[in-house]
């Protein structure tokens, strides 16, 4: 009897475990890459957790309308017609080194950059198409290869964006119907060719590449995107990189990364992330500075230093790095109100990185006051919102504290601990303006 009680239990702990993966991994229709993490990959997925903070870039030949990256799709331009602001793109003040710079002076450890977005447009010199910036147009020079040496220089990692949605190329066949998994009136193996001879380019002409950032799966869901082919290839190509994938759904087999955009892990305030169950890999929030991915002339909604500083520190309590977007300007400048805005979080990154940088989030379950970071024997607390109260209260403590101070001034703080949980009292805590960081000793 006891024996089959055992098996019972043992059988239920297996069915809770299958359940338990199977929420935080996708099902996909179709095949998917046997693939199990090399060294070198696992490495990759621990140092991005430590990063913490990146520059994502949004640019394409669509600056030159400033009116986001979506403006061909928005105002019904024709491909034709549209690839005609090709022929005008020469940003002659794009200096990679300014760039790697600005994301250095931010606190930001890696940068993202959209190597071809749903326009179609290469930013890169590839042999797979003539629609790329050092063939069609007057400029004749590859930013991402500057980029990609200068972020080595300067010991910043770089990923590269790339859209698997195209708005133009008569193989992809935007808008045309889908039947037994592939679009009608189109030449889809093409395409998925297409898009190899691309990923190996960016794989093998730039030096070791961090990671691939998918983005437009979302467009067709009833399409075989021959994954299972093209991560094989990536993680033949550059065992380290990592492949993340913005479909808005839970991680796939042989992805590394998963990214919720302009929401935190596990909120859906966009409707994106409706299905977008946390999974064990590394996570990273991507957000704007204004409203927008690529360069807007019009739009003036910065957010605060303030407010992006409580993303990245949100991010962090909840174990997720902070991809903030720039999109330069058709010149190749970053706007005076991008770079302002990103010094700023630099000095306070400057300042408070300790709490940030290397941390692992998810200690305690996040607070209506703010979010625990830790790292070693030290946690962070970050008070990020006053409740009212002489005291905040973090629940389900594992940890047993043996010491609280204040990181700014190193000044001793009262605390109480019992099985419910930690008391930390605030009547001698000077209260931060943008967060009030208080160190935990553990033992
Ligand atoms: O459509 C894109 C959009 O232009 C931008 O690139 C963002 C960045 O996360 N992703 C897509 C929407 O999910």
């Amino acid at each position: 009897m006891n024996t089959i009680i055992k098996k019972a239990g043992l059988l239920s702990i297996v069915f809770l475990l299958i359940a338990k993966l199977a929420v935080c991994q996708a099902v996909y229709p179709y095949p998917m890459p046997d693939y199990t993490p090399t060294k070198e990959n696992l490495e990759s997925r621990e140092m991005f957790r430590d990063m913490k903070f990146g520059m994502f870039i949004h640019w394409g030949i669509y600056s030159i309308l400033g009116n986001g990256e979506w403006v061909m799709h928005d105002r019904g331009i024709p491909y034709k017609n549209y690839s005609r602001l090709a022929g005008f793109f020469n940003p002659q003040q794009f200096n990679a080194k300014d760039i790697v710079a600005l994301a250095k002076a931010a606190g930001m450890k890696y940068i993202t950059i959209t190597s071809r977005h749903h326009d179609g447009f290469s930013m890169f010199k590839t042999d797979a198409t003539g629609y790329n910036i050092v063939d069609a147009t007057p400029y004749h020079h590859d930013p991402l290869k500057d980029l990609a040496d200068e972020c080595h220089k300067q010991g910043i990692k770089l990923f590269f964006y790339y859209s698997l949605l195209d708005w133009g190329r008569p193989d992809y066949g935007f808008g045309h119907a889908i039947v037994n998994g592939k679009p009608v009136d189109a030449d889809w193996d093409h395409y998925i060719g297409f898009m190899k001879q691309q990923l190996t380019e960016l794989l093998t002409n730039y030096g070791p590449v961090a990671g691939i950032w998918f983005d437009g799966e979302w467009e067709r869901r009833d399409v075989n995107w021959h994954f299972d082919e093209i991560y094989a290839l990536i993680h033949k190509l550059q065992p380290a990189a990592m492949i993340g994938n913005n479909h808005h759904i839970a991680a796939i087999k042989g992805e590394d990364f998963q990214m919720f955009e302009k929401d935190l892990p596990g909120e859906n305030t966009t409707g994106f992330g409706a299905d977008a169950k946390i999974s064990q890999l590394p996570l990273e929030t991507c957000e704007t500075v204004n409203n927008s991915w690529g360069f807007n002339i019009t739009d003036t909604n910065y957010k605060s230093v303030k407010q992006i500083i409580h993303i990245l520190v949100n991010d962090a309590g909840r174990n997720a790095n902070l991809l903030l977007n720039i999109g330069p300007m058709p010149n190749g400048r970053v706007q005076p109100e991008f770079v302002d805005t990103l010094t700023a979080v630099g000095n306070w990154m400057a300042k408070y990185g300790e709490s940030i940088y290397g941390t692992r989030g998810a200690i305690a379950a996040p607070q209506d006051w703010g979010v625990v970071t830790g790292k070693n024997n030290t946690l962070y607390v970050h008070i990020l919102k006053s409740g009212g109260q002489p005291y905040i209260f973090i629940p389900k403590l594992k940890q047993k504290i043996t010491g609280a101070s204040l990181f700014d001034g190193n000044s001793k703080v009262r605390f109480k601990q019992q099985p419910e949980g930690l008391f930390i009292y605030l009547d001698n805590v000077s209260a931060d303006n943008i967060d009030t960081i208080i160190k935990l000793v553990t033992s």
